[in-house]
């Protein structure tokens, strides 16, 4: 059976102080895990630039954010938001998995 509800992620642009005048911070990309599965489950980010994935488990059990191709393995409790900051990437497809329930939590990244 099809779930249609479709949680739109918003892209946070990162707040800047009015008076920063380095770089903007890097982008953030909100993920969802519910029902243990990603929401979105293809993100879009830019080639060669750095940015942080903030992602928030609503399920009531734990889930490993995983990627071996990004380097990152996280752990993130029921309930809870974890941001990971992730370095700039080159052009290609990074696939991403919640490691307790791979079946069905996968994802990837597309930097383009
Ligand atoms: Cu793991």
């Amino acid at each position: 059976m099809h779930r249609f509800a479709l949680l739109l992620a918003t892209t946070l642009a990162a707040v800047v102080a009015p008076s920063a005048a380095t770089a903007a911070d890097p982008a953030e990309i909100a993920l969802t895990i519910e029902e243990n599965r990603f929401q979105p489950e293809e993100v879009r980010v830019k080639a060669g630039a750095p940015f942080v994935l903030v992602v928030t488990n609503r399920d009531k059990t734990a889930e490993e954010f995983e990627s071996r191709e990004l380097r990152i393995e996280k752990v993130i409790p029921p309930g809870k938001t974890v941001r990971l900051r992730v370095p700039a990437l080159k052009a290609g497809t990074y696939p991403f998995v919640g490691e307790y329930h791979e079946k069905t939590a996968q994802g990837r990244i597309i930097a383009e």
